[in-house]
């Protein structure tokens, strides 16, 4: 088989990239799904510039493959975060929930890779055309911040506007959806979901249980009239917050008082009655925990299996 162009662009053995869960995703997750030969990444979203910074030191000491950061556009520290990946030398970020056209110019000219999640073909053409090394196509069935269109319509439109490699996101969680993305045009996964429950992944155990017993209508959307739809595990949290945003005498201040400090709520403490267990539509295929190793190659191999590859 031909050389995948987003393993030779970021130095890793299989075109597998880790969601940049907020709370979640640490410098050991990532580390673990670099040395399983993905592409780890820690989420910026959560820590000060300091506190990323330690992240970073603590990755760097447990792996010596390639590992990226996530940066959340919508999070208090990003200006920090682009300052402290710069001043350490990362060699790759991502981008997520926004428009990363004031950082570009910075990351790239600390030589950094910049990968951007996109969520419409209209971003996506914009970020390529300002420099961007490769595009994470997400489409709305997965966990977090969500667009509106799905990853089987996103990828392929998205595929046909740019030139540089497609990575599909949403949805996938095993080597059926790692090949149909591929189909679509992908050339590579990130998948969030589906390392929430890996045996190195630091969520709490309330969490992965609940991520473990999900079903397939399990998860919703709240926050759309926030303008930052959030896909989590339906739970007491999402119930009261929908019946809330559909109340007209609610302020947006009372949603997003209820909605701060919702994930850490979920992720740290393990409170999945009022936390937000933010969570893909995936979750029901998600049945069993397992390194990221195995997750890794298990899928990739099926994968490829399917492709006859
Ligand atoms: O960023 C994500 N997923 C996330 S971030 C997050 S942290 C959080 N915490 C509390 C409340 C809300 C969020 C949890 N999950 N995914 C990447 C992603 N980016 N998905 C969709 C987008 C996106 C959407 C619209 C990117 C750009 C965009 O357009 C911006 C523009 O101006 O065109």
């Amino acid at each position: 088989m031909e050389k995948n162009p987003v393993c030779e662009m970021l130095g890793i053995e299989y075109p597998v990239i880790q969601g940049g869960m907020a709370w979640i995703a640490d410098a050991k997750l990532a580390a673990a799904v670099s040395n399983a030969g993905g592409l780890g990444l820690i989420a910026a979203m959560n820590s000060n510039g300091e506190q990323l910074r330690a992240q970073i030191k603590e990755a760097k000491k447990l792996t010596d493959k390639p590992f990226g950061v996530n940066l959340m556009l919508m999070s208090p520290y990003i200006e920090e975060a682009v300052d402290v990946v710069c001043e350490e030398g990362i060699s790759v970020v991502t981008t997520g929930a926004g428009n990363p056209s004031k950082y570009m110019e910075k990351l790239k000219s600390a030589n950094i890779k910049v990968i951007c999640v996109v969520a419409s073909v209209a971003l996506a053409v914009m970020v390529e055309r300002m420099g961007a090394s490769a595009v994470i196509a997400e489409g709305c069935e997965s966990g977090g911040h969500v667009g509106e269109t799905t990853t089987m319509a996103l990828v392929p439109q998205v595929v046909d506007a740019v030139n540089i490699p497609v990575i599909a996101a949403g949805g996938i969680a095993d080597g059926r959806g790692m090949a149909a993305a591929y189909m679509l045009g992908a050339k590579a996964v990130q998948m969030g979901t589906r390392f929430l429950t890996a045996k190195e992944c630091g969520v709490h155990e309330n969490y992965k249980e609940k991520v473990l017993s999900a079903k397939d209508r399990d998860t919703i959307v709240t926050g759309k009239s926030l303008g930052h739809p959030v896909r989590a595990l339906k739970n007491r949290m999402t119930r009261e917050f929908q019946a809330k945003e559909l109340d007209p005498n609610t302020t947006s201040e009372e949603l997003e008082a209820m909605g701060a400090g919702a994930l850490r709520k979920a992720a740290i403490d393990g409170d999945v009655k009022y936390g937000s267990c933010m969570c893909g539509q995936i979750a029901g295929l998600v049945k069993s925990e397992g390194t990221c190793e195995e997750i890794i190659k298990s899928i990739y191999n099926e994968a490829m299996a399917l492709m006859g590859a």
